[in-house]
């Protein structure tokens, strides 16, 4: 990853918006088909069927890390998987779950990266709470962006709420600048201190993508080598936008309209 972080232009900006409100009513038209039953394999082929006939690419699809390829079109992260969950013909969903789809569109050379955390059916108390405050976590991190503002502010917002109401942040993964590349520098961690790291500018775009653990922080990688879980196999939620730094705020560039 290189660490020089790239400002966009506006208009490189307007295209990453393009790719972010496509990203954003893909999730949109998935949400309906999240009932038990599904399998998270069928979730991913509408995924793939839907993006193509929108004239993009999933990036997920056979993205290298070192040489192994992330075989399928979108994550499905279940329960206690944190993130990266495969989707699977074995896997169903089942009422009392709560699913979240991760999706990245390509559209005309720039990514849109958005993910949401879905209930199937009646859940328990517990997971309904987890849910709403990962993504209040999320909005308030946005909240408090703004230009000559620092990375750190972001993390801070995060890890206050999540642990003011006895939940915990993954230290393992975190949201990353994003634009022609799918990865790239800044790191933004979902923890820290008010503050600290870079200083944010005008054109910086990244991705902020809190998961939130019912119990233990800590993340365990299972054999396949690509599903994160949760040491305990406790629950986990994860919201996920992504936002550009302008002159006098910040813009969330994955919604609908
Ligand atoms: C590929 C690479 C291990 C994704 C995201 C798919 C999965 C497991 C190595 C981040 C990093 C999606 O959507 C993402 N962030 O919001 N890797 C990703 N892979 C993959
Ligand atoms: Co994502």
């Amino acid at each position: 990853m290189s660490d020089r972080i790239t400002l966009l232009s506006k208009r490189e900006i307007d295209k990453m918006r393009q790719a972010g409100r496509l990203a954003s009513q893909l999730l949109d038209y998935l949400a309906p088909m999240v009932k038990p039953g599904i399998s998270t394999q069928e979730l991913n082929d509408e995924a793939e069927k839907w993006t193509k006939a929108h004239n993009a690419i999933s990036a997920p699809l056979g993205y290298k890390v070192g040489k192994v390829h992330f075989p399928k079109s979108i994550c499905t992260s279940i329960n206690e998987v944190i993130c990266h969950g495969i989707p699977s013909k074995k896997v169903i969903l089942q009422e009392g779950d709560i699913i979240n789809i991760d999706v990245t569109p390509i559209l005309d050379g720039y990514h849109g990266d958005t993910s949401r955390t879905f209930l199937v059916g009646e859940v328990s108390e517990t997971a309904k709470k987890l849910v709403e405050v990962t993504e209040e976590c999320l909005y308030r991190a946005i909240e408090v962006i703004k230009p000559n503002g620092r990375l750190g502010d972001i993390g801070a917002a995060i890890q206050e709420h999540a642990e003011s109401e006895g939940f915990s942040v993954v230290r393992d993964f975190v949201g990353h600048g994003i634009n022609r590349v799918f990865h790239t520098a800044p790191q933004v961690p979902h923890f820290g201190e008010r503050g600290t790291g870079k200083k944010l500018r005008p054109g910086m775009v990244f991705t902020i993508e809190p998961m939130i653990n019912e119990g233990t922080h800590e993340a365990e990688l299972l054999k396949d080598g690509w599903t994160a879980v949760t040491k305990d196999r406790k629950l986990s939620a994860q919201f996920e936008h992504t936002i550009a730094v302008t002159h006098d705020g910040v813009q969330i560039l994955t919604l609908s309209d």
